[in-house]
């Protein structure tokens, strides 16, 4: 049977149709159902030794096309829905995202996944079902609203695996049941990502937008992702939850040892387990509390071989961030880690007196990372320049005494989502140009820079981006019901919503650019500022940010005196699968954190990979972005990360300096609590905000303002030297190449897992 016979079979069991009489809905099942069977055909990865991927998300975003893609049936099954009548890009609508993560580490480890695969590496995921996933956002009177994101219908990727394991806590003992997810690889065989959920969970314990019993364990373990942690019972549940996840995943993997028919003492041999964060951090004591109570391993033959097989990941130097629980909570959840966290923190105690290098501290806190550190045997961070702030500052203590741990593997993306599936268009006009040795080798992209003086590749390039635009400006006028202008520039910032990440910043660029048009100095181009963030629900400068941007939207939108000029529009809901529709649109790509700051972002590789020229600070992986493209062809402004650093140790940052030394920013901040703004939006968001700018300004706001300014203005007049601007853009394709998650696995393999 051929491929659209097959497909025919399918919709005629099912529907008892053929293609052209089904619904976009009809199809989006039946596709769903020869892909899983496909993927079934497909012959799992073998090795002697396998890495487990551990983590608390998993942003896998929608799976159709790119399941379709790496199975190699995407194109064919295109023309075979395009002679039906169909189009395989609305029937991708019909698709529910699941929300398994908050931004970045999520969506890195689905991307990880993905490569993994396609490298043919024997390594699964372990995670969690959440059945609501990350909150879905919703705008109302220009303030955040959340809902449950509910994604798991009836027929969908997820396929009950049978097995069951008993996970006990202090106060009670809960079932965790397996559910699996075909990984795919590209032209490769398959891998799993297994998502434990709870067999007593409740989805009906959700009554009003996102609020729940949060006492209730065993109905509520695997309803969200994230529960509020600004209270007790908040903080417990996110405990509930990582030992939930470490204990199903610790039994798995001994189960799946045992079977193979492996010596346990050798674990390491055969397994290494990546532990995304601190989130699994309690994997470590968990898989010694077993050996130890079960298997008749002694302490030290114990803590010996599990550190050998857990390596860490630090995603983030942010204080607030790095999970320290107090050692009494522990207690209360899962009483039995507590005398091998003691075990642990003692021996670290009995070695170290150092007490910044201390397990369990003074004020009884447990510091998750000093565990993965201590007891794991590689620690690395995710950019250059983020793992040398670790070596040098941050975890400098821990550098001194390990040195021969510490490495950094620069973060990647997956080129199977990033380029060919949400960018068609540039993907066949490559292949077209190049070959499609890309696909498999990216650094092959670098073939295109003997192009750069080649008019009509240029033009094709500028003309793939119109498309694109074109695209986004339909979705929107659809989704947001706003109009854009698909000959102004587009200015896009997209990530979670986080004062380092500076949203306030462009914020502010956005009320000096009005105020300009309003005095009368008009840009000769048109520039459409976009956004899309979503804020977590307990963090309320972040709420007053998105406040501000939608009455900024609102202003700037209505007034028929700048709306020509500029326009705003922050988009309900970013996700993954907006992601793969704003990317290919953007002309500048906003990459603005405080340095020091952004551990690596991963949204600015995928921009530069689509033609995006970025604007950003010398931060994260935007660094090596630079030492790749060279000054000619990226924009970069402020401070640098020592200068930042420094400011911090000397505590001599004071925002209000800089708003009375200069009328620019004065004039931009105070526009925040104007008649204006506050006939728009609400005074108690505004003044808070406004006040949090000029009395604390923890992520120095106004510090690099004037420079972004200048620098910013400077890229929007570049946008009109047409030839310099598609030349640019074919650079940042061509340098993409190294941020393939293809590159980053394959260093992730050599430098750490050592499989094969
Ligand atoms: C977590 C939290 C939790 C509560 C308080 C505030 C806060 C702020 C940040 C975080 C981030 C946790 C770790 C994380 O998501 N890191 C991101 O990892 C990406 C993949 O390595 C990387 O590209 C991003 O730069 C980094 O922020």
């Amino acid at each position: 049977m051929n491929l659209e016979q097959q497909l025919n079979e399918i919709t005629g069991r099912m529907y008892g149709k053929n293609i052209a009489a089904c619904t976009d809905a009809q199809l989006y099942n039946c596709i769903l159902q020869l892909a899983k069977n496909r993927m079934e055909e497909t012959p799992v990865i073998a090795g002697e030794k396998k890495v487990y991927y551990i983590s608390m998300e998993f942003l896998i975003g929608k799976l159709l096309s790119n399941n379709l893609i790496n199975l190699g049936i995407y194109e064919e099954l295109n023309e075979i829905l395009a002679k039906n009548g169909k189009e395989l890009s609305r029937i991708e609508e019909e698709e529910p995202e699941p929300s398994l993560g908050n931004g970045g580490l999520g969506r890195l480890a689905a991307c990880f996944l993905d490569s993994i695969a396609t490298l043919g590496l024997s390594g699964d995921g372990i995670g969690l079902n959440y059945h609501f996933g990350l909150f879905k956002q919703v705008f109302e009177d220009h303030l955040q609203r959340a809902e449950k994101n509910q994604w798991i219908e009836s027929n969908s990727w997820l396929k009950k695996e049978g097995s069951t394991f008993e996970v006990a806590f202090g106060d009670r003992k809960v079932t965790s049941v397996l559910y699996d997810i075909d990984v795919i690889g590209y032209g490769n065989g398959r891998n799993k990502l297994h998502l434990f959920d709870i067999a007593s969970v409740d989805e009906s314990l959700v009554k009003k937008g996102i609020d729940f019993d949060k006492e209730a364990v065993e109905k509520n373990l695997t309803l969200f992702l994230y529960p509020d942690d600004s209270d007790k019972a908040g903080n417990l549940l996110r405990i509930y939850q990582e030992y939930f996840m470490v204990s199903s995943g610790a039994q798995l993997i001994i189960k799946e040892l045992k079977e193979a028919g492996r010596d346990l003492h050798k674990m390491n041999e055969y397994a290494a387990i990546q532990i995304n964060d601190t989130h699994p951090t309690m994997v470590i004591p968990e898989l010694i509390r077993i050996l130890t109570g079960q298997e008749g391993f002694t302490m030290d033959e114990a803590i010996q071989v599990v550190s050998k097989t857990c390596a860490y990941t630090n995603h983030t130097i942010l204080a607030e961030a790095l999970e320290k629980w107090p050692l009494s909570y522990i207690e209360q959840v899962v009483p039995q880690l507590v005398p091998v966290i003691e075990e642990l923190s003692r021996r670290v105690a009995e070695k170290y007196e150092d007490e910044k290098v201390q397990i369990i501290d003074k004020d009884d806190k447990v510091h998750m990372a000093h565990i993965d550190i201590h007891y794991g045997y590689s620690v690395n961070g995710v950019a250059a320049i983020h793992t040398d702030i670790l070596k040098k500052t941050e975890l400098n203590h821990f550098y001194k005494l390990y040195p021969e741990k510490f490495n950094n593997k620069t973060n990647g993306i997956t080129f199977r989502r990033w380029l060919l599936s949400c960018n068609r268009e540039l993907s066949a006009f490559l292949t077209q140009t190049i070959g499609d040795g890309f696909k498999k080798d990216a650094r092959e992209l670098e073939k295109l820079l003997t192009r750069i003086d080649d008019e009509e590749v240029l033009d094709r390039l500028a003309q793939i981006k119109k498309e694109k635009k074109e695209q986004l400006a339909a979705h929107i006028l659809e989704k947001e019901g706003v109009e854009l202008d698909t000959n102004s520039i587009f200015d896009i910032q997209v990530k979670r919503l986080h004062e380092y990440k500076r949203q306030q910043m462009n914020a502010l660029y956005i009320i000096h650019k009005y105020l300009e048009i309003k005095a009368g100095k008009k840009p000769s181009t048109p520039v459409t500022f976009l956004f899309g963030a979503k804020a977590a629900p307990a963090y309320v400068i972040a709420q007053d940010i998105i406040h501000l941007i939608l009455v900024l939207s609102e202003i700037v939108n209505k007034d028929p005196q700048v709306s020509p000029y500029m326009k705003v529009v922050m988009v309900e809901n970013y996700n993954v699968s907006y992601a793969e529709k704003l990317i290919p649109a953007c002309d500048i790509s906003e990459q603005i954190s405080l340095a020091s700051k952004e551990a690596s972002g991963t949204g600015n590789m995928k921009f530069m990979l689509n033609g995006a020229v970025t604007l950003g600070t010398s931060d994260g992986a935007n660094v090596e972005i630079h030492e790749l493209v060279g000054d000619e062809n990226i924009y970069i402004f402020g401070e640098k990360s020592e200068a930042v650093i420094d400011h911090y140790a000397k505590g001599d940052y004071v925002s209000r300096d800089y708003y009375e030394k200069s009328p620019v920013i004065k004039e931009a901040v105070d526009f925040i609590v104007s008649k204006e703004a506050l006939a728009v939006g609400h005074a108690e968001n505004l003044e808070r905000l406004y006040k949090e700018l000029l009395n604390k300004d923890w992520f120095m706001t106004l510090l690099d303002l004037e420079d972004y300014i200048r620098v910013k203005d400077q890229a929007l007049k570049d946008y009109e030297n047409r030839q310099k601007w598609k030349r640019m853009m074919l650079v940042n394709i061509a340098k993409a190449g190294f941020f393939s998650s293809d590159r980053t696995i394959s260093e992730y393999n050599r430098d750490i897992w050592k499989l094969r």
